[in-house]
């Protein structure tokens, strides 16, 4: 048997009860096959493919918080340090009631990689709770911000695990968090990413996830020879990366028609109103049908359905398998050209090799959504230097740092024999350069 297949069988014998992490980890290794054949002696013999699936450290702990009538809530809590070769530990946290430890090393495996083709020295790491911040009040989410940072501050810090947001958690709550990790250690210090601009936060943080998947999509699209000019664009979710890719697409001169959340979604052919939008999600806090007392001429649908709606672009910006193989056959019918992955692992496997065989341009999130945790780390090089860069300095870092990542993958994918599979290619690049530090520090 292959190392790879080997890996693979021993990985889903042990995982077999955590569904996302094992199609994450397939995914890759799949995709590292020509480099792991190539030097299957060493790799084995050093058991790369084995420690890299393997987290570091995995830290669960019990968050109990009093709510609104006097009541005790327990959640559970979640940090898992995936690997440390090139950095410390960097990855978002995530407040939802699906979140249990397979997601959560999913994402945290994930981020190894885009971390690594970020080109910046930050290791993978994830975290969060079971917690739903849904219908609770301001007081409520402090309090269990305070309860969640109690536990979490004698693992993290600005030179071994740095947090910021991901589903759930935006600046009200890296706020509550950083405001208790002082409390707790009497440390000023770049613990967390995703700060408010008055304590150490980065001007372009809030926006980067979703600039930074456009600069990437758009590299894809100059390099075949389409631009977003005039390009009709379906976007899923609502949060904050679905937001500013909204924000960056209409820039870019493309009209976005469509956004969702976890209950339905609105198709508005003349464009999406991103004023009213912000209004609703940011502001409010409220749910997405809201739009249509702004925008009359628009239609709010319950459930999903986003895909079913004919776009030049789709860009999956929501949650981990929102866009399935029937999404994909829509998407393929409808003349799609490229899809774009704000999420992570928005799109099933069957899905992602449909879209490919069918030729329409895949670009995977560890490339493609990289560029909320770039800018994460150069929060870090300015907290680390005590200064702050200007909108426009951190803005042309971060294109800098998308356009890089695209070649990148574009010249590994080349390089293996297998042109504009991004998808092998930032596997391949990402775990290339982990890989060598593992092997740089020893055992
Ligand atoms: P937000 O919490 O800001 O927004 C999430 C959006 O997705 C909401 O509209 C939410 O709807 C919807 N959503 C969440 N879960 C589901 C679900 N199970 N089914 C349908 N819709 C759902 O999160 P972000 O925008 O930050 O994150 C979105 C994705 O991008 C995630 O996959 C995240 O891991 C990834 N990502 C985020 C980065 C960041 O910097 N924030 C960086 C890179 C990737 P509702 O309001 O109804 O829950
Ligand atoms: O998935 C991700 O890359 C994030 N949620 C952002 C992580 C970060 O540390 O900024």
């Amino acid at each position: 048997m292959s190392y790879v297949d080997e890996v693979i069988a021993r990985v889903s014998a042990k995982n077999a009860a955590e569904p996302e992490f094992l199609q994450a980890v397939k995914e890759v290794l799949e995709s590292l096959r020509p480099v792991v054949e190539a030097n299957e002696a060493r790799y084995r013999r050093e058991a790369i493919l084995e420690r890299i699936t393997e987290p570091e450290r995995q830290i669960k702990f019990q968050v109990s918080w009093v709510d609104d009538q006097g009541q005790v809530q327990v959640n559970t809590g979640y940090r898992v340090q995936f690997n440390s070769a090139i950095g410390p530990y960097k990855g978002g946290l995530r407040f939802h009631p699906s979140v249990n430890v397979g997601i959560i090393k999913f994402l945290g495996f994930e981020q190894i990689f885009k971390n690594s083709l970020t080109g910046l020295p930050i290791g993978g790491g994830k975290g969060g709770s079971d917690f739903d911040p849904k219908g609770k009040s301001d007081r409520e989410i402090m309090a269990f911000c305070k309860a969640f940072m109690t536990e979490l501050s004698r693992y993290v810090g600005a030179d071994t695990d740095v947090p910021a947001g991901d589903i759930g958690v935006g600046a009200r709550e890296i706020g509550y968090l950083f405001g208790q990790y002082k409390r707790m250690t009497g440390l000023f210090e770049g613990v967390l990413t995703g700060k408010g601009l008055t304590y150490g936060g980065s001007l372009v943080r809030t926006e980067a996830t979703g600039y930074g998947l456009l600069y990437f999509a758009d590299e894809m699209l100059k390099a075949h020879g389409h631009s977003f000019k005039g390009k009709t664009v379906a976007i899923s979710g609502a949060g904050n990366v679905a937001i500013y890719a909204a924000e960056k697409a209409a820039q870019l001169g493309a009209r976005v028609v469509t956004l969702s959340d976890s209950t339905g979604w609105i198709y508005d052919k003349e464009g999406v109103d991103l004023a009213a939008v912000k209004e609703i999600k940011e502001v409010r806090r409220a749910r997405l049908s809201e739009y249509v007392k702004a925008r009359p001429n628009a239609e709010y649908h319950e459930g999903r359905g986003v895909w079913s709606v004919k776009c030049d672009v789709a860009l999956p910006c929501a949650t981990q398998n929102e866009l399935n193989l029937d999404d994909a056959k829509a998407l393929v019918k409808n003349g799609v050209i490229a899809v774009a992955e704000g999420a992570n692992m928005p799109t099933t496997l069957e899905a992602t090799e449909y879209l490919q065989k069918h030729g329409v341009l895949f670009a995977p999130g560890k490339a493609a959504n990289a560029g909320g945790v770039a800018t994460s780390a150069l929060e870090m090089s300015q907290n680390s230097e005590r200064l702050s860069w200007t909108f426009e300095e951190v803005d042309a870092k971060l294109k800098g740092i998308m356009a890089d990542i695209f070649k990148k993958s574009a010249a590994a994918a080349e390089k293996y024999g297998f042109k504009d599979n991004y998808v092998m290619g930032a596997n391949i690049a990402g775990f290339e350069k982990v890989v060598e530090a593992m092997l740089a520090q020893g055992v």
